[in-house]
């Protein structure tokens, strides 16, 4: 080809790409997630969302790690012939196992589903010791071999204490990398005022839940609006918003296991990924949603404990926890339950 006409071509091109108003094609990002527990139920609900785009973007590829307990590798193989089934084409790559050093390998993402259930009669201090080892020892192995941006999310419980075993073991990460999920106790809060009012849940927003993700957390309706106006002044039911929706927020897992014989797994996997889609892509200006963090001493909570705030959202993992809400009597005791409480647990967890 002749220089001159090549170059036109060339010129041609460089042109066309800088002024054309979207990118023809978006280079697929990929992130490598491992999820714990993925034998288990809320890991069975939350793999399919991974590997349609619901958590990461449409474009994000996604190569995937499954961790769990060695009884149940066998059942891991299986999960794995259902995602080959699936012909996902996000999925990069799969691999299984029981060693959190290999599976932690280079991630970007954990999602901490996997932890030891509560049993009936077991005390708090027994579940906490437990679940200590294992969370420690996942910290360690997050420490040695997991990307230094990783961004974790606790789910298993005690969601909070468990987040801030496996902070305190992984030092090599930011503080702020490490969150636990109170998102489904927010969509539970905003289902609930809208059930309530007879609108969609979507005209219900900024609800908070402050605390710990068990029955003393504090959902909160003093700054939450529905089509706009206060909640306050569309429920004007103070009896209702003070205590009746309040508690059944609180203790809506035990209604679910009572009503359905099995804890919460759907709702559950959808807030996990209501909460990593917001914090990885940002979520809406104009609302807020919950989320566990580490404690900097905001709202005068004490530091270094695992706290459920209301944050904004701004994309590419960055957060900003609301600032400045006013908390009244009622609020201000209410917080102090589920703070003691989160001390008491950081007690005994540090103390195993
Ligand atoms: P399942 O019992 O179905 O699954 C848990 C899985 O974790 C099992 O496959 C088990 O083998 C595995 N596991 C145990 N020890 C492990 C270890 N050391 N490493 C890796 N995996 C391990 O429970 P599921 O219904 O999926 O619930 C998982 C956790 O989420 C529970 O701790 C549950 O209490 C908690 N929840 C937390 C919620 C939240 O909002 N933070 C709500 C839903 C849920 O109750």
């Amino acid at each position: 080809m002749l220089p001159l006409i090549r170059s036109k071509i060339i010129f041609y091109i460089k042109k066309k790409k800088r002024s054309f108003p979207f990118p023809t094609m978006v280079e697929a990002a990929s992130l490598t997630v491992c999820v714990t527990g993925s034998a288990g139920q809320i890991g069975y609900a939350f793999i399919p969302m991974l590997l349609t785009g619901s958590v990461f973007g449409p474009n994000t590829k996604i190569d995937l790690r499954l961790l769990d307990i060695v009884q149940c590798e066998d059942v891991l193989k299986g999960v794995i012939l259902e995602i080959e089934d699936g012909a996902y084409p996000l999925l990069n790559s799969v691999s299984s196992g029981s060693d959190p050093k290999i599976l932690f390998k280079d991630i970007d993402v954990g999602v901490f589903v996997g932890g030891f259930p509560r049993k009936p009669g077991m005390e708090r201090k027994e579940l906490l010791a437990i679940n200590g080892k294992i969370f420690k020892a996942q910290g360690e192995a997050l420490n040695e071999v997991a990307k230094p941006d990783c961004h974790v999310i606790v789910v298993a419980n005690p969601a909070n204490t468990n987040c801030l075993l496996l902070q305190s073991t992984c030092p090599k990460l930011p503080k702020e990398n490490f969150s636990c999920l109170t998102r489904l106790d927010h969509n539970r809060s905003l289902s609930q005022i809208a059930l309530k009012a007879g609108v969609h849940v979507s005209a219900v927003k900024n609800t908070i839940i402050w605390g710990n993700h068990s029955s003393t957390q504090y959902p909160d309706v003093n700054h939450g609006t529905i089509n706009g106006k206060p909640i306050r002044e569309v429920i004007k039911d103070e009896g209702y918003l003070n205590k009746d929706f309040i508690e059944r927020v609180q203790k809506r897992g035990a209604e679910i296991l009572a009503a359905r014989k099995l804890s919460s797994v759907f709702s559950a996997a959808n807030a996990i990924k209501d909460h990593l889609r917001d914090w990885y892509l940002g979520g809406k200006a104009d609302e807020w949603v919950s989320m566990g963090l580490i404690s900097h001493g905001a709202y005068n909570v004490p530091k270094d404990i695992v706290f459920s705030y209301p944050v904004h959202c701004k994309g590419k993992w960055a957060y900003e926890i609301v600032q400045g809400l006013k908390q009244d009597e009622l609020s201000l005791e209410k917080i102090k339950i589920t703070t003691q409480e989160l001390e008491e647990e950081k007690k005994d967890a540090f103390t195993n």
